[in-house]
């Protein structure tokens, strides 16, 4: 799916702004129709793109579960009319459904991808329109991530009594996390559009595939360098471009061109659109990941997409910071922990020349209880299995031309020992394969190695890992004994190269200890040192990723103190210790 830009024939109109908003905890607004004529009070100002969780002082807005309601109005221009007008959202947490002048344009499931739908029917055209989507935010085992709704039938709670249960720490945050647009396009369209890249000696190759909607056109194509100058060109909806010494796109230099896309019907330029191109290759070879032939080593986080106040709510400001952190740090990569990030993310990672690691939102798939199974018809089976490969097919299909994008990740932690895990996962991976060629694939495992059934379907072992924090409470002299008997175990049993995708410690900003205790800044540093003795040892260790780069809001518990605090900065972006003995190992490398 395209991401929406202007050009000389598409126009935009960002809805972002202040919505009006309602709870509907009883579930009431769909039969009483609450599309229909507007939103009744009491209805409460709500910002979008933001979580709905943390704007009021409503504890029983925060914790939600079930139904809220978004409306705005908008104006659409006269001359908008006779064109193709969509609606999209970048997503909506965690279900939708959409009306617009109180005609149902769209359903989505899944909370991290963008849905659209032609919504011409439905506009008033030079007049007032109204705009109003439901969102839910319940998870279930058929939904990614998973969950479980529990309704309290005893005499210690209330009748009807329902929480949200959730195998994963991350606060559920929920609402319009990313941009709602109007597009304005020709009839005839630019659908789709494909990119492949090669490189044949000092050449870059192109290998481009257009898709045309709503009619028929002809499609001609330039290939522009960073200063906007032609490369290459060639016309038909699929062909291959070859760019005599290319500037390749690269770890710490996202060199980007553009690809300069015209549909032509009866000799008029019908639409133009515009898509960033980063010539590169990925491959794994034998222990190394190779980016343009060349091995590459991760060093960063896995991250989250949270900030104060606006929860998972996409912010310019606090993703620019968070870019300039990396760079900051040294850090050359991130993975997009534990589900699709929004898309301006991706291109920042582009124009920024940092690596990244997409994964689907298959998080909470485990009891972490071996005596219960979660591979299994009644949970985590065909349903889940059907709606997991649709989302890595709208996965895909976006994020597919990003160059920093090296690897898929179908999941993180899922219960890998079950006798089911082998067989539910073996489609995912297929289908990720069948989808996209060129990038390696993985999931993110839990330490086991001895039970693990699913490592060989991928092409990476991705690792989390928390010895002396989760087992053997501050004994960080096990560290290195305990980590190199993992990593060396899984090496032996895939003869695959290994990430380790999760390592670290909470520590609260501003606690002290020495020697070091848990939840002290010392004790973030020294298990940071002694993880890092082991990796620099053990040559089959192609990345360390920090969890995490910052404290996040997670559900409330007694191991969390108001979230996770395994950040090496705060929530607020300020650096611990932590964060400068990172910045000394990683920016003394200069390995890519
Ligand atoms: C993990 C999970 C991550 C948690 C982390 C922790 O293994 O993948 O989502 O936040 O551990 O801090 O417990």
């Amino acid at each position: 799916m395209l991401y929406p830009r202007e050009s000389e024939t598409r126009e935009l109109k960002d809805l972002s702004g202040v919505w009006s908003f309602r709870t509907d905890p009883e579930g009431a607004g769909m039969d009483g129709r609450w599309y229909e004529s507007g939103l009744e009070p009491p209805t409460i100002e709500m910002p979008v793109p933001s979580s709905y969780n943390d704007i009021t002082q409503d504890a029983s807005i925060r914790d939600l579960v079930g139904t809220v309601w978004y409306e705005r109005e908008f104006f659409v221009p006269r001359t908008w009319s006779g064109r193709r007008v969509v609606l999209r959202f970048g997503s909506a947490t965690h279900h939708a459904v959409v009306w617009v002048n109180g005609l149902e344009v769209v359903r989505h499931r899944g909370g991290f991808l963008p849905f659209e739908a032609d919504v011409g029917d439905a506009l008033s055209f030079g007049g007032r329109n109204r705009v109003t989507v439901a969102v839910n935010n319940e998870l279930d085992w058929t939904t990614l991530p998973t969950g479980e709704i529990r309704t309290h039938n005893d005499p210690m709670h209330p009748p009807g009594f329902r929480t949200q249960e959730i195998h994963f720490d991350f606060f559920n945050y929920a609402g319009l996390h990313r941009p709602v647009k109007l597009i304005a396009m020709p009839e005839t369209f630019i659908e789709d559009v494909t990119v492949l890249t090669d490189i044949e000696g000092d050449d870059g190759v192109v290998r481009y595939d257009v898709t045309i909607g709503g009619g028929e056109a002809d499609v001609h194509v330039r290939l522009l360098d960073a200063d906007g100058y032609e490369v290459a060109s060639a016309s038909g909806s699929d062909d291959q471009l070859r760019v005599e010494d290319a500037n390749l796109w690269r770890p710490g230099r996202g060199y980007l061109y553009t690809l300069e896309v015209r549909a032509v019907a009866n000799g008029d330029v019908e639409d133009i659109y515009r898509l960033p191109v980063g010539i590169r290759t990925v491959e794994v070879e034998g222990n190394r990941f190779l980016i343009n032939g060349k091995p590459f080593y991760f060093r960063g986080f896995g991250k989250h997409e949270d900030a104060d106040i606006r929860g998972r709510g996409y912010d310019d400001a606090i993703v620019c910071k968070d870019f300039n952190l990396l760079e900051w740090i040294g850090a050359n990569s991130f993975r997009t922990s534990h589900y699709p990030y929004a898309e301006e993310i991706l291109q920042m990672a582009d124009r920024r020349g940092v690596v990244v690691i997409a994964e689907a939102p298959a998080v909470g798939m485990n009891f972490f209880d071996p005596r219960s199974k979660v591979f299994s018809d009644e949970r985590v089976g065909s349903a889940t299995l059907e709606h997991h490969l649709d989302v890595m097919r709208e996965m895909i299909a976006r994020d597919k031309n990003h160059p920093s994008v090296v690897m898929w990740s179908v999941a993180n932690e899922p219960a890998a020992t079950e006798d089911g895990a082998e067989k539910y996962f073996e489609p995912v991976a297929a289908e990720a394969r069948r989808l996209d060629p060129t990038r390696p694939v993985t999931a993110v495992v839990m330490p086991g190695f001895g039970d693990c059934r699913i490592g060989q379907l991928f092409d990476v072992v991705c690792v989390n890992s928390y010895c002396s924090w989760y087992s053997d409470y501050g004994h960080l002299e096990l560290i290195d004994m305990q980590l190199t008997h993992e990593l060396r175990g899984w090496h032996d049993k895939y003869n695959k190269p290994i990430i380790v995708t999760e390592y670290g410690a909470d520590s609260v900003a501003g606690l002290h200890q020495d020697p070091p205790m848990m939840f002290s800044e010392e004790y973030q540093c020294e298990f940071l040192r002694q993880y890092h003795a082991v990796f620099d040892r053990l040559d089959f260790v192609i990345g360390e990723h920090v969890w995490n780069f910052a404290d996040f809001m997670t559900k409330q518990g007694v191991k969390r103190v108001v979230g996770n605090r395994k950040g090496v900065f705060t929530r607020g972006r300020q650096p611990k210790s932590a964060a400068h003995l990172l910045r000394q190992r990683w920016t003394s490398r200069s390995d890519d």
